[in-house]
C-alpha cells in the first residue's frame, strides 16, 4: 500500500513539473547603458502594440494555434528604453539580442532584422493574446516574430531576458 501511494504522489508530481517558471517580468541587459526590468504593468506604460490575426507554424510545418491579436510593446520599442551602448556606426551591423526564457528556450535576433527591416514592425513582447492577459502556462510574458515564415520557433513563452551582444 505505502509503495502505491509513493508511486502515485511522484506520478502526481510529474504530471504537474511543466518544465517552466512563469515570467513575472523580463530583464534588458548586456551592451546598453540602462539596464531595465519591466513587468506586465510597466508595459502597458509604454508604447501600445496590437497586431492583427496569425497562425502560429511549428518548423514541421503544423499550425499549432490561430490568433486574433497579440498585445504588448515593440521588441525595438523596448530595447530603444535601455538606449544601446555603441561606440560606432560600424558597430550596428555585429549587434544581436538574445531572447531567452525560463525553460532555457532562447533565439537571437540581429540589430539590422529588428531595426531596418519590415519584420522588426511586427516583433511584439506581449501581456495579452486574443484580449485576454496571458495564463501561467503561457507567460506571463512572451515574445514572437509574426513574420517570421515559420513562426513557431521564434516565439518565446515564459521571456525572461533579453540580452544585448556584439559578435
Ligand atoms: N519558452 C518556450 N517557448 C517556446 C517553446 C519552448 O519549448 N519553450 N516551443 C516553441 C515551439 S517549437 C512552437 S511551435 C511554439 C508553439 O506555440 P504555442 O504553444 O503558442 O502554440 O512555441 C515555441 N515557444
Ligand atoms: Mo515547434
Amino acid at each position: 500500500m505505502k509503495k502505491i501511494v509513493l508511486v502515485l504522489v511522484l506520478a502526481i508530481n510529474l504530471f504537474a513539473n511543466d518544465n517552466y517558471k512563469i515570467s513575472t517580468e523580463i530583464e534588458v541587459s548586456g551592451l546598453v547603458k540602462n539596464s531595465i526590468k519591466l513587468n506586465v504593468k510597466e508595459l502597458e506604460k509604454m508604447s501600445y502594440f496590437k497586431s492583427g490575426s496569425t497562425p502560429v507554424i511549428c518548423i514541421s510545418g503544423e499550425t499549432k494555434d490561430n490568433v486574433e491579436s497579440y498585445e504588448g510593446v515593440l521588441l525595438r520599442d523596448i530595447i530603444d528604453k535601455a538606449t544601446l551602448k555603441i561606440n560606432s556606426r560600424k558597430e550596428y551591423n555585429n549587434i544581436y539580442f538574445k531572447v531567452i526564457a525560463t525553460d532555457g528556450y532562447e533565439a537571437i535576433f540581429s540589430y539590422n532584422e529588428v531595426f531596418n527591416t519590415k519584420l522588426g514592425d511586427n516583433i511584439i513582447v506581449f501581456y495579452k493574446k486574443n484580449g485576454n492577459y496571458l495564463e501561467d502556462y503561457q507567460g506571463k510574458i512572451a515574445l514572437i516574430s509574426i513574420d517570421d515564415i515559420k513562426n513557431g520557433p521564434r516565439h518565446i513563452k515564459w521571456l525572461k531576458k533579453i540580452v544585448v551582444g556584439k559578435i
